[in-house]
C-alpha cells in the first residue's frame, strides 16, 4: 500500500481506496489484469502498445491511493493553493517519472521480465506530451514537480493541445516540421471529466443598465461560447504520497450552438461549427519569444483562463465561500504574459456576477496575482491590438480601460504635471495602433512582480518596468529558476545518482544543498575515477541512443561539447558555428595540425519557429557544416559535429549526463535565465558561458576556475551599441575570424553555393544584432583554455565534481521555497 494511512474521512465513506501491493506478484497480477480487462487484449497477443498502456494503467493504480487522499486533505484542510496558470507544460516522459515517484523501478523490470516483455521497448513507446516550447513550459513542470514532492498544495491550470511543439525533420539539411500527434496511440495519463464542463462566452457587445440598488453597471452580451472539458493529469511528490493535480482543458462546441445551425438543416455548417471550437485547444503555438498576436492565441489565452478561475471559484472552493476571503484561499502564479486576461477575467466575475462594488473587487484581484516576466527582449512582451481584444472580449476591454483610468489618475497624484510619466505607464498604447500592454496590465494588477535570475530581475527594474519599480519599490523581486533533480538528475543520470548516494546518501534527491557534501571528493583519486566512469558510460550510452535514433555515430573518445535550446539569434548558434568552423579551418589550411586538437564532439539541438526565416537558415548551416566535416578525412576522430533532430525532454535526459561542455553563449542581457545551464552543471559538464542570466549565479556559485567566462558584460554590450556597432571592424580586423567567414561564404560547406550561406553571413557581417563577431575572439580565448583544462584529466574532472557539489541551490525545490516566502505568503 502506498501513501499515508489516514484517519478515514467524512470524503470516504467507502473506506480508503487501495493500491496493489509493492511485490512482483502483485505488480504482474496488476498489469495482466489491466490488459486482460483494461486492453482486452491475451499477453500472448498483445502489441507493444498494449503493453505499455497496460503498465502505464498499473503504475497508475499505485498511485490512485495518494491522489485521492491529497484531494480529500486539500479540500478539508482550507490551505492556501497555488493556481499555476501556464499556457505551456514540457512535461516529458511520464512512466519513468512515475516508477521513481512510487520507487517502483524495479518491482516493474521484475514484474516485466517475468511476463517476457522487455521493459525498455515499453519505456520508449511513450510519446512525451511536448505541451511547451521550451524553457518557460519546462519550467512549469519543474515547478509543479516541486510542489508535490513538498506537500504544498497547488492546481497546475493549462490547454490540452491536440498538437503539441512541432516534431523536427531535416529534409536536404533543412528543417521540416511535422504535425506532434502525441494523442494517437492512447493516453494513459490523463483523467477526462467531461461532466466538469464549463461554459465559456466570446464576442458580442456590453450594454449598461441600472440594477435594483439604482447603481449603474455594465453586462456583457456575448454571441458565441465553447465548452472547456478539463482533463486531470496526476503530478506525484517524490515518494511522500502527495499528488497533485494538473488541469488541463480541450475545447468542445456547445449543444446550442450546433443546433441552431442544425434546425437550419445545414449539416455541414454544423459540423464546421465543431471544428471551428474545437481549434481552440488544437495546437501549441511554436514561437517561443516571439509571439505573433494572432486571434486564435488570443482565444486560447481567455479560454484556459475563464475554465480555471471559473473552476477554482465554482467547483473548488465550498459553496457559499465568502469571495472577500478569496486571497486567503488563491494565489494565481501568471507564467509570463500569457494569462494575464486572468485580471479582468476575476474583476468581471467579482463585479458583474457576484455585485461586489468595483473597488472592493479590484483590492480582492490584485491580492489573487503574481506575475512572472520571463523575458527582456520587447518583441516578447505581448501587447494585444484593443480592436482585436474589443472584438473578442468587449466587456474585459472595458475593464482594462477602467483600471488603466483609475491608476493613471493615482500617479497623476503622486507625480502631478508630468504627462510624460503617465503616458509611458498607460496600459493603453497607441501607437502604431491603440493596443493593451499585457505586461503592464499583469504588473498593475498583481501583488508581486519577479524575474527569474538575480540579473534579469534588476535589467527588469532598470530597463523593461523602470517606472514601475520605482512607483513600487516593494513589488518587484527576483527568483532565480531552478530544475527538478528528480527528473534531471535521478532519473536521467542513474550512474551519477547511485555514485553520489553511495557517499553522501540519497537525502540530496529532496535536499539538494546536500550536494555539498561531495566537495572533498573532488580531491579524491579514486572518486575521480568512478566520476569519470560514471560520464564515459553516460556517453556510450547517447551513442547508442543517436545511432539508433538517428543514425549517427561517434568516435568513443571526444570531448563532448553540446549547445540544446531553441534556436534564435540572440542565443547565438552562429557564435558556435563560428567556432567549429575556425578550428577547422585551423586544421585544413595546416596552421595546427590534427593530433595537436583536442577531439572534440560538438552536439547540438534546436527547433526554430516554423516562420522565423534566420533562424531555419541558421540551422540549415549547421547541418551543411556538419555533413562536410564529418565527411573530411582530414579532420576524422578530431572533429565531429551532431545535430540530432527533434530534440525534446526524452533527448535531454540522455543528452545532458553525457556532456562535458555546456554552451551557454547568449549576448549579455537577453536570455533570461536559462535552465539547460543549471541542468548541466548539476549532470558534471562545464560551462563555457557569458555574464547572462542565471550564468552569473552558476560562476559565483562553482567558482571562477571552474568556469569558462568570455565576452561582453551587459554594461559593455551596452556601450558598444551606443558608440555605433560595426561588425565589419572585426571582420577586417581579425584574421581567424576572416577565414573563418570566407570559408563559411565560400560555399565550401554547401557544394559550391555561395547563395546557400549567404543570408547568415551577410547577416552576421552586416547587422549582427546578437554582436556575435565582437565576442567572437574571446569566445575562441576561451575555448583555448577549455582545451587546456581538459588535457589535464584530473582537473577536469574535479571542476565537474565541484560543479555538481556546489549547484544544489539550482534545485526548483529552492524556487519554490523563495516563491513561498517572497511572493506566496503560504
Ligand atoms: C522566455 F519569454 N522563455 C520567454 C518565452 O517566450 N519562452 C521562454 O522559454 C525562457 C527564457 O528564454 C529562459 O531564459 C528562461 O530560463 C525560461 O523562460 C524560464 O524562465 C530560457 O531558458
Amino acid at each position: 500500500r502506498i501513501g499515508p494511512t489516514m484517519p478515514m474521512s467524512s470524503e470516504r465513506a467507502s473506506g480508503p481506496v487501495e493500491a496493489p501491493d509493492k511485490t512482483v506478484e502483485e505488480f504482474v497480477a496488476a498489469f495482466l489484469n489491466e490488459l486482460n480487462f483494461g486492453q482486452g487484449v491475451l499477453l500472448s497477443r498483445s502489441t507493444i502498445n498494449d503493453q505499455y498502456l497496460a503498465l502505464a494503467r498499473t503504475v497508475r493504480q499505485y498511485l490512485m491511493a495518494g491522489w485521492l487522499e491529497t484531494g480529500v486533505q486539500r479540500r478539508e484542510s482550507g490551505r492556501k493553493t497555488i493556481g499555476y496558470l501556464s499556457a505551456e507544460y514540457l512535461l516529458g516522459r511520464q512512466l519513468s517519472n512515475a516508477l521513481l515517484a512510487t520507487d517502483l523501478q524495479d518491482i516493474a523490470d521484475e514484474a516485466m521480465k517475468q511476463c517476457g516483455i522487455d521493459i525498455a521497448a515499453l519505456r520508449a513507446q511513450e510519446i512525451e506530451p511536448g505541451l511547451g516550447n521550451g524553457g518557460l513550459g519546462r519550467l512549469a513542470a519543474c515547478f509543479v514537480d516541486s510542489l508535490a514532492t513538498m506537500d504544498v498544495p497547488c492546481i497546475g491550470y493549462g490547454i490540452r493541445y491536440e498538437y503539441g511543439i512541432f516534431r523536427q525533420t531535416f529534409e536536404d539539411n533543412r528543417q521540416v516540421e511535422v504535425p506532434d500527434s502525441w494523442l494517437s496511440l492512447g493516453s494513459p495519463w490523463e483523467f477526462p471529466h467531461p461532466e466538469r464542463q464549463v461554459r465559456v462566452d466570446f464576442g458580442g457587445r456590453t450594454e449598461t443598465y441600472t440594477d435594483d440598488q439604482g447603481r449603474e453597471r455594465s453586462r456583457w452580451i456575448p454571441d458565441w461560447n465553447v465548452l472547456g472539458i478539463p482533463y486531470h493529469h496526476m503530478v506525484p511528490g517524490f515518494r511522500n504520497g502527495t499528488v497533485n493535480t494538473l488541469r488541463l482543458w480541450s475545447a468542445k462546441a456547445t449543444q446550442a450552438f450546433d443546433l441552431q445551425i442544425f434546425n437550419s438543416g445545414d449539416y455541414a455548417a454544423a459540423v464546421r461549427a465543431q471544428t471551428f471550437a474545437e481549434n481552440i485547444s488544437k495546437v501549441l503555438y511554436p514561437e517561443d519569444s516571439t509571439p505573433q498576436g494572432k486571434e486564435l492565441r488570443l482565444q486560447q489565452q481567455y479560454f484556459f483562463v475563464a475554465c480555471s478561475l471559473h473552476d477554482f471559484i465554482q467547483n473548488t472552493l465550498p459553496q457559499d465561500f465568502d469571495l472577500r476571503r478569496l486571497p486567503e484561499r488563491i494565489i494565481f502564479q501568471l507564467n509570463d504574459t500569457h494569462p494575464v486576461i486572468a485580471i479582468p477575467e476575476l474583476m468581471r466575475i467579482l463585479v458583474d456576477r457576484k455585485g461586489f462594488d468595483w473597488d472592493e473587487a479590484w483590492d480582492i484581484t490584485r491580492q489573487c496575482f503574481a506575475y512572472t516576466c520571463h523575458t527582456l527582449l520587447p518583441e516578447a512582451l505581448e501587447v494585444w491590438s484593443a480592436e482585436l481584444l474589443g472584438r473578442l472580449l468587449p466587456r474585459h476591454l472595458e475593464i482594462i480601460y477602467r483600471i488603466n483610468k483609475e491608476f493613471l489618475e493615482e500617479v497623476r497624484e503622486t507625480f502631478p504635471g508630468d504627462e510624460m510619466r503617465i503616458r509611458s505607464m498607460s496600459i493603453i498604447a497607441e501607437h502604431p495602433e491603440r493596443s493593451v500592454r499585457m505586461a503592464y496590465l499583469a504588473t498593475i494588477g498583481s501583488s508581486k512582480v519577479n524575474g527569474v535570475a538575480e540579473l534579469h530581475s534588476q535589467l527588469l527594474r532598470d530597463k523593461v518596468l523602470p517606472e514601475f519599480s520605482q512607483y513600487w519599490t516593494e513589488k518587484f523581486t527576483n527568483v532565480t529558476n531552478g530544475i527538478t533533480p528528480r527528473r534531471f538528475v535521478f532519473l536521467a543520470n542513474r550512474r551519477l545518482s547511485d555514485l553520489i548516494t553511495d557517499k553522501i546518501g540519497s537525502g540530496w534527491v529532496t535536499d539538494l544543498e546536500r550536494l555539498r557534501d561531495l566537495e572533498p571528493y573532488a580531491d579524491d583519486a579514486d572518486f575521480r575515477a568512478e566520476f569519470a566512469a560514471v560520464k564515459q558510460a553516460n556517453k556510450e550510452r547517447l551513442f547508442k541512443v543517436l545511432q539508433a535514433r538517428d543514425g549517427i555515430e561517434l568516435p568513443e573518445h571526444a570531448m563532448l561539447d553540446v549547445m540544446v535550446k531553441r534556436l534564435h539569434e540572440y542565443k547565438r548558434q552562429s557564435l558556435k558555428l563560428l567556432h567549429i568552423v575556425s578550428t577547422y579551418e585551423s586544421i585544413i589550411s595546416g596552421r595546427m595540425r590534427a593530433e595537436d586538437a583536442v577531439p572534440r564532439t560538438f552536439v547540438f539541438g534546436a527547433k526554430a519557429a516554423p516562420g522565423y526565416h534566420m533562424a531555419k537558415e541558421t540551422i540549415f548551416l549547421i547541418n551543411s557544416v556538419a555533413a562536410t566535416i564529418n565527411a573530411d578525412e582530414r579532420v576524422k576522430d578530431v572533429l565531429s559535429v551532431a545535430f540530432p533532430a527533434n530534440y525534446n525532454v526524452t533527448l535531454a535526459e540522455k543528452l545532458i549526463p553525457a556532456a562535458d561542455l555546456s554552451e551557454q553563449i547568449s549576448l549579455a542581457g537577453k536570455e533570461a535565465s536559462g535552465t539547460g545551464n543549471m541542468k548541466f552543471a548539476l549532470n558534471g559538464a562545464l560551462t563555457i558561458g557569458t555574464d547572462d542570466g542565471a550564468n552569473v549565479e552558476i560562476r559565483q556559485l562553482v567558482g571562477d576556475d571552474n568556469f569558462f567566462l568570455f565576452g561582453m558584460t551587459e554594461p559593455e554590450v551596452e556601450q558598444l551599441r551606443a558608440e555605433g556597432y560595426q561588425p565589419t571592424s572585426y571582420y577586417r580586423s581579425n584574421d581567424r575570424l576572416r577565414a573563418t567567414i570566407d570559408l563559411l561564404a565560400g560555399g565550401h560547406f554547401t557544394r559550391g553555393d555561395r547563395a546557400a550561406s549567404a543570408q547568415v553571413v551577410d547577416n552576421l557581417l552586416t547587422q549582427d544584432p546578437f554582436m556575435a563577431l565582437a565576442d567572437f575572439q574571446g569566445y575562441l580565448d576561451a575555448q583555448d583554455r577549455v582545451d587546456a583544462v581538459y588535457r589535464d584529466t584530473d582537473a577536469w574532472t574535479r571542476s565537474a565534481i565541484l560543479n555538481v557539489a556546489r549547484s544544489g541551490f539550482f534545485s526548483s525545490d529552492r524556487s519554490m521555497r523563495d516563491y513561498l516566502d517572497r511572493i506566496w505568503n503560504a
